[in-house]
């Protein structure tokens, strides 16, 4: 049985799980209810085979309007500090921890408004392509807050100190188009596209080896903050790590293939895998 009710769909076809933030209605904006479901869509498809890439995404016109407004801001106002800090986790653990570190690749697929705190999921997602027409926004300063939870620390992570100033000090939206100029997603497409797009990029992703894909989004997580002295004896770790976990032997195919039986060339192409 597949995970998700209420608030999250999921549907898994040819090895891709998609994963739709489902109140469209209310712009998938994320309540404690919509949160709590994703922590368990997500840990159930980490251990499903079924699922090799997973895409997120949002029921029709709104990737995600943020959070909600109503149900995790005013109706946990006056609840007790360690309660309102139990709410604020659970958006915390699916929107980045389990996302960041998903065992497999990870793509958003923006199809329309991305607010506030949109941005870490979308942010902690591996790769992202948005329609051209989807609207992006750090509203937080229209009514009145700091782009809080993980929101101003994803943004600084991908965008550039002055745009991230710029959009967190004006809550001017912008589009895909320019979303994907400031590098805060890889592509835009034309919303017509989009699904055609996140498909071919997806089944990109399926087509590698899953435990090399996944050494290499920990390693790229995994050193982004550390001097170059630790990320040295980290990588050589990590790398011997791979060939120990790897079950395909990717690298000794990938050495066999080019230097012996010279089918393949390593900057052109991938090895052969055995299906
Ligand atoms: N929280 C709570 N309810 C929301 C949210 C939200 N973030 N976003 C939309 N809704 C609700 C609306 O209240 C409305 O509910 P109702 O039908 O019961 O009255 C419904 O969703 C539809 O919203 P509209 O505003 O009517 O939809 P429209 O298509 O005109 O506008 C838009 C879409 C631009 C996304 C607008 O809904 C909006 O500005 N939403 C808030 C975006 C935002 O700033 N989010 C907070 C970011 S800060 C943070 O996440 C911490
Ligand atoms: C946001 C704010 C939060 C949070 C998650 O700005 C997201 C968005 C103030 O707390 O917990």
């Amino acid at each position: 049985k597949l995970p998700g009710g209420k608030n999250v769909k999921v549907e898994l076809e040819d090895g891709i799980a998609w994963v739709t933030l489902n109140r469209p209605e209310k712009r998938n904006c994320m309540s404690p209810a919509l949160n709590d479901e994703m922590v368990e869509v997500l840990d159930a498809l980490e251990i499903n085979d079924a699922c090799q890439v997973l895409v997120l995404t949002g029921a029709g016109e709104a990737f995600s309007a943020g959070m909600d407004l109503r149900e995790f801001f005013r109706a946990t106002d006056g609840l007790p500090y360690v309660q309102q800090m139990r709410v604020r986790r659970s958006s915390a653990i699916w929107q980045w921890h389990q996302l960041a570190h998903f065992a497999k690749p990870t793509v958003a697929m923006v199809n329309g408004w991305c607010f506030g705190g949109a941005f870490t999921p979308l942010v902690a997602c591996d790769l992202a392509i948005a329609a051209e027409e989807a609207q992006f926004g750090l509203s937080e300063i229209n009514w009145g807050i700091i782009p809080g939870g993980a929101v101003t620390r994803a943004v600084v992570a991908t965008m550039n100190l002055r745009d991230a100033m710029y959009y967190i000090l004006t809550g001017e939206t912008f589009d895909g188009k320019k979303a994907a100029q400031m590098g805060l997603v890889n592509e835009a497409v034309p919303k017509a596209q989009l699904r055609e797009r996140t498909l071919a990029l997806a089944n990109t992703l399926k087509a590698k080896n899953p435990h090399t894909i996944r050494a290499c989004k920990e390693a790229v997580r995994g050193s982004v903050g550390m001097p170059f002295e630790l990320a040295f004896d980290y990588l050589a770790a990590k790398s011997t790590q791979l060939r120990f976990v790897d079950d395909e032997n990717g690298r000794s195919q990938g050495l066999t293939q080019f230097l012996d039986e010279k089918s393949y060339r390593p900057g052109l192409g991938a090895y052969k895998r055995e299906d």
